[in-house]
């Protein structure tokens, strides 16, 4: 009796793991298979226009993505003409932004801007010193490898009510917050982040700003007296700080101890977003 028992439950056992990997491989082909429809129904745009996949406009500023911000900066220092999709804001990668663009579907800002200047012979960087190309490179990858966690952690996880007053929310997804909050605290823990305390989360992320502010020094760009490419990026990730995080110690670093960083934000958002306060969410 006993022994049927063990048997019984490691039937069981054996069967619910069956049932929890062909459940897991049947979702994740459902996803691979919506992401295909969604790319086919985009196969047809015309092969000269750059369709530029984001989430919605925001209130405090144009994009609340930093890689958003930062691509879309980039195609107005490149003069690439772009039209903006708000509909599939997800896409290949499971992320945003990505591009579609001569019968290519492109994802992550990094990605699309390196083939974008493959492919059109772009280079924005002429005038610019390999010192400041690397000092610039440096500060880019700080800020969305390192500083983002910050600004997630103040976002997300601390203010996650707040969403809401940062960009319009369809209702349905305003339910769902709380449990975005959840899962995205699961990957800062994955991520090895999470499992510092919030305090220790802001003095580390602070200090990346701190650093940003201290390479620009006087400087007007990354790049020089001109704005460089990785200009782009620093500009995505500042103007968050600057304007995209109401009440947090980042926007009082920004507008008091390193005002070199709005300063620098005002010089970027005056070239290349004349039409910034058209572009935010006025709802
Ligand atoms: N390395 C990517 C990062 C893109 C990224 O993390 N985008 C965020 C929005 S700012 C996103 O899509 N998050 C949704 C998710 O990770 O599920 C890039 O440069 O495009």
């Amino acid at each position: 009796m006993g022994c049927c028992s063990v048997e019984l439950s490691l039937t069981n056992l054996i069967l619910f793991g069956v049932l929890y990997f062909v459940g897991k491989k049947a979702l994740k082909l459902f996803k691979q298979w919506k992401i295909d429809r969604m790319l086919e129904k985009w196969d047809d745009t015309p092969k000269d226009k750059l369709i530029l996949h984001t989430v919605w406009r925001s209130k405090p500023l144009p994009s609340a993505s930093p890689f958003a911000l930062k691509l879309e900066t980039y195609l107005r220092m490149a003069k690439i003409p772009y039209e903006l999709d708000t509909k599939d804001v997800m896409g290949p990668k499971g992320k945003l932004p990505w591009i579609t663009y001569k019968g290519a579907h492109v994802a992550d800002s990094q990605l699309i801007i390196e083939f974008l200047n493959k492919k059109l012979g772009i280079s924005v960087n002429k005038n610019t010193s390999k010192e400041q190309l690397a000092i610039a490179r440096a500060c880019r990858v700080m800020l969305e490898e390192h500083f983002l966690w910050g600004l997630i952690q103040y976002r997300f996880i601390d203010n996650i009510k707040a969403v809401p007053q940062l960009m319009k929310i369809p209702a349905m997804f305003k339910l769902l917050l709380p449990l975005q909050s959840y899962r995205i605290k699961q990957r800062m823990n994955d991520n090895g982040i999470g499992k510092h305390t919030p305090t220790e989360i802001y003095q580390m992320t602070e200090a990346d700003l701190h650093t940003v502010s201290a390479a620009l020094e006087t400087k007007k760009f990354f790049g020089g007296d001109e704005p460089c490419e990785d200009d782009c990026a620093i500009f995505g990730g500042v103007a968050q700080a600057v304007w995209g995080l109401p009440g947090s110690s980042f926007e009082r670093l920004c507008h008091g101890e390193l005002k070199n960083l709005k300063e620098y934000c005002e010089r970027m958002k005056e070239l290349y977003w004349p039409d910034w306060e058209k572009c935010m969410d006025k709802s």
